[in-house]
């Protein structure tokens, strides 16, 4: 029975999913839901993850949801090629990038998106204005990684570039929006003022099946 996940256009943690199905060429049923009409929320959905979110994997009769936990199920279920290292020492630290992404730059980027993409959010708001710099600080530390090496752990992609990936694309988008120029106006354009990273951001895109998992509708607008 072949894997079914189910997820929606722009979720950052939706693409990590397809990225790490794309990297273990697993054959996959994509689902791609509608945020705009509710469908995450649909009784189906709520019945393989009562919190209504996305992504959810159903591989025969197991459902795994959270994209960290999806990552790692996959992993451990697959486990060539691998995504989280090839020994305690590389596991150990893409987990540590991981958990350090989440902890200390995700809320920032989210804050930043949603503020954004809002329309209505006053984006010269302090809390805004410290969420940037944060992200710019947390941007050198990566860009001196991706200056050394051409994944975010070691030579070979990994669970933790497909973590980071879609929340730097997700920032990049939010920060290309017009209304955004002045707050963006030190990060971007990224490829400028960071050229590891976009030249890190170009490699993953490189990648096999990569076409597969970009948003939808960012072809659109
Ligand atoms: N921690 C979860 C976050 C999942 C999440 O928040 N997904 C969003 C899309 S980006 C969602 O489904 N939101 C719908 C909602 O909250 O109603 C993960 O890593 O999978």
């Amino acid at each position: 029975m072949a894997i079914e996940v189910f997820w929606g256009s722009g979720s950052p943690f939706a693409w990590r999913v397809l990225l790490a199905l794309e990297f273990k060429k697993l054959p996959y049923v994509s689902h791609l839901l509608q945020f705009s009409k509710q469908e995450h929320k649909s009784p189906q959905m709520l019945a393989l993850n009562p919190r209504g979110r996305v992504p959810v994997l159903k591989d025969g009769d197991y459902v795994c949801f959270e994209s960290l936990a999806i990552l790692y199920y996959l992993d451990l279920k697959y486990p060539r090629p691998r995504m989280f290292g090839g020994t305690p020492e590389e596991a150990g630290t893409i987990m540590r990038v991981i958990c350090e992404y989440q902890a200390y730059i995700e809320p920032h980027v989210t804050r930043i998106a949603r503020a954004v993409f809002s329309e209505k959010a006053d984006l010269a708001a302090d809390e805004i204005t410290e969420a940037m710099h944060i992200l710019g600080r947390e941007a050198r530390t990566i860009e001196g990684r991706l200056s050394k090496t051409d994944w975010i752990v070691g030579d070979a992609y990994s669970a933790a570039d497909m973590v980071l990936f879609p929340g730097v694309q997700l920032l990049k988008r939010a920060l290309e929006k017009p209304r955004a120029q002045q707050l963006s106006s030190r990060f971007m354009p990224m490829e400028v003022n960071y050229p590891a990273l976009g030249r890190w951001l170009a490699r993953v895109a490189a990648q096999p099946g990569y076409e597969r998992t970009y948003p939808p509708h960012w072809r659109e607008s």
